[in-house]
């Protein structure tokens, strides 16, 4: 068993009616609720088909982007983290997201420090570290914190830096394998992954850097075929799923869901 893609379980947060009013980088059009609702279902149906078990969350109208749940939590086999989100608008989901935590894991650990700031979408955890990428959302002291969090239970933090103007570390990368990672070219050429296999997204197509291994399945955003091909010839089975509405918010396949298998 793998630790680093296996998961038994997923969290995931219905999308919220305010989810109109989410933060963006840059404003290209509202998210359509409709479209966003099939896409979220074909994501759950996605991750159900490996066999694991997904707890689907009620939606939060008081927070728009709390469809995004993987930024309030890092799940390792040991335990939790709840996360303290840089965005002030955000803070208040990694609270909400606690009890259920609490409700699969014994020891549940949280970022509590007012100068710390974190979210999961900065942190990609591989089979031998985590690795953790400051950036807008994430800072020194936050990722200080984790790594007095989680040093006990034996995993070792790296910090390396999300490029400029990149919202988080992730959006530019995701786990292949054991040693393998997808990663823009901009990312890739920072050398935060030598010791790993990269594979590139094919130019252009740097938007579905952020996808997932769960499990047996790729699971990528919808669009981007070169990528796709390169990923089917390198043996990944792959399976794309309409991301056209969050990616009006910055959002991308890692952020819908905290994926995790409780020890014991
Ligand atoms: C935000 O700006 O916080 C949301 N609109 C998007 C969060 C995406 N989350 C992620 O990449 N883990």
């Amino acid at each position: 068993m793998t630790a680093s893609y296996r998961f038994t379980h997923a969290i995931t947060r219905k999308p919220s009616i305010s989810i109109t009013g989410g933060l963006r980088a840059v404003d290209i059009g509202t998210p359509d609720l409709a479209k966003m609702l099939a896409h979220h279902a074909d994501y759950i149906a996605a991750l159900r088909s490996t066999g694991a078990e997904v707890v689907e969350l009620e939606a939060l109208e008081a927070f728009p982007d709390s469809v995004f749940v993987e930024d309030t939590a890092l799940c390792l086999p040991e335990g939790a983290i709840v996360m303290r989100p840089g965005a002030p608008s955000r803070l208040g989901e990694a609270a909400a997201m606690a009890p259920h935590l609490r409700a699969l894991y014994a020891d549940v650990r949280k970022i509590s420090g007012a100068e710390s700031f974190i979210e999961g979408g900065d942190i990609l955890t591989t089979e031998t570290e985590v690795l953790v990428g400051r950036s807008a959302r994430t800072n020194a002291s936050g990722i200080v914190e984790l790594t007095a969090l989680i040093t006990d239970w034996g995993h070792r933090v790296r910090e390396v830096f999300t490029p400029p103007g990149v919202l988080h570390f992730k959006t530019d990368c995701s786990l292949l394998d054991g040693e393998t990672i997808l990663a823009t070219q901009r990312l890739a050429a920072s050398g935060c992954f030598d010791g790993y296999r990269v594979i590139q997204t094919a130019e252009g197509e740097e938007a579905c850097a952020n996808t997932i291994r769960f499990n047996d399945l790729v699971i990528m955003p919808a669009g981007f075929p070169k990528t796709r091909d390169v990923l089917g010839k390198a043996g990944f089975n792959v399976r794309e799923v309409g991301n056209t509405e969050c990616a009006k918010l910055d959002g991308g396949m890692s952020c819908l869901s905290v994926r995790f298998t409780p020890r014991g």
